[in-house]
């Protein structure tokens, strides 16, 4: 995935390299810096020395030694002055050095801190907007996989008006699928028969223990099933040249839409937050199965309204279902024609949900 958030310790992280929330004279402090220097060990100290500090907003390379990451990018951030000195340009100024200094050092994934959102004072939801934003923009020109580390979740600030909005949204869905799944109950069908085969027996269960609108896709894998079973008991072969006219899979529609909608590939699968190498094997396999996750993320990338991300989430198998959070939250986002994969992305994670992409 080329931009996630996760939550965690940037020390722990198996990257080519992470990004150190330092201070000018690089020789170690607290937060962030105390914790890489300690787990990295008095060599990094040693080759610190070597360095004669480092500017506000510009950043400088070592390397890990016993931390799991190859090199340490230092970079020093501004310190919080109320906003009208130069915060936001020198803290952009941090993010675009260090990635930079990444990709100089030919690195494939690296990670962040969030630069000066801790001692120094930035405001956290700030602070997040432009590490967000300055990280986007890299990723429009380069390829590279870049993490956001969050040390808690509790520091992560979502602007609180969209949190209340997407809370009530959520909350409202997940009462109206009660009710549809409470009325279906009451109309339960029959149990499967003692003479259907095991498998048969086995997905007939599995289908009854699902959310209502996966039942459906279980329904039809059902009736397809049958259907195979029939064309190959009668020899019909009227249905087996059915079946042989399948509708178009999940990577050609995907193709096809890219083409419709005249855009790049690499537009594409940037606005899907979906790596080149990813987007190469979907498109060289007609009957890739993407994960539910990848869907979403081309269906956001190609802006589809609801109706078209409904029917293109069924080509890969799927369906939008208000049981799950994932879902309802990525269609509040489709329903007001916000197709910004970062502010989903970030609006899953404060919900503790899986990020879009690959
Ligand atoms: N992993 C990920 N994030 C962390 C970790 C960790 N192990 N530890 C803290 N954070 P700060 P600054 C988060 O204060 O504001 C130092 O003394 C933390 O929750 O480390 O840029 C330097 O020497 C916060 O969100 O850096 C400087 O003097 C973020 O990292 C000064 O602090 C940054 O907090 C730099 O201040």
């Amino acid at each position: 995935m080329p931009f996630r958030i996760i939550e965690g310790d940037i020390t722990r992280l198996t990257v080519d390299a992470i990004v150190n929330a330092a201070n000018s004279s690089l020789l170690g402090g607290g937060g962030v810096d105390g914790a890489i220097h300690r787990a990295a060990g008095p060599r990094l100290l040693e080759e610190c020395r070597t360095l004669n500090g480092c500017r506000t907003g510009e950043a400088k390379v070592t390397r890990g030694y016993d931390l799991p990451c190859k090199y340490v990018i230092h970079t020093v951030g501004p310190i919080w002055h109320g906003g009208g000195h130069q915060e936001e340009a020198l803290l952009r100024s941090a993010y675009r050095h260090s990635l930079e200094a990444a990709k100089e050092k030919c690195c494939e994934s690296v990670a962040f801190p969030l630069i000066s959102a801790g001692v120094y004072g930035y405001p956290k939801d700030q602070a997040l907007a432009v590490a967000v934003d300055t990280i986007r923009t890299f990723l429009v020109e380069h390829e590279m996989d870049v993490t956001l580390v969050i040390f808690s979740k509790d520091s992560f600030r979502l602007d609180s008006g969209l949190y209340a909005e997407i809370s009530n949204y959520v909350e409202a869905r997940v009462a109206e699928d009660l009710e549809i799944n409470f009325c279906a109950s009451i109309s339960q069908e029959s149990a499967p028969s003692e003479e259907m085969p095991a498998p048969k027996r086995r997905l007939f269960a599995r289908k009854n223990r699902m959310p209502q609108a996966n039942r459906e896709v279980a329904t039809m894998a059902m009736a397809a099933e049958e259907m195979c079973d029939r064309a190959i008991d009668s020899k019909d072969d009227d249905l087996a040249l059915r079946l042989r006219n399948l509708d178009e899979s999940f990577s050609q529609a995907l193709l096809r839409m890219i083409d419709e909608k005249g855009m790049k590939d690499s537009e594409c699968y940037k606005h899907a937050n979906i790596d080149r190498k990813l987007f190469s094997k979907i498109r060289s396999d007609v009957n890739y199965r993407p994960s539910k996750q990848t869907v979403l993320a081309f269906a956001v990338a190609l802006e589809l309204n609801l109706a078209e991300t409904e029917e293109f989430l069924r080509k890969a198998g799927y369906a939008l279902s208000h049981s799950n959070k994932t879902d309802v939250i990525v269609e509040y986002f489709i329903d007001r024609g916000n197709y910004d994969i970062y502010t989903i992305n970030e609006a899953l994670f404060a919900f503790d949900q899986k990020l879009l992409g690959t």
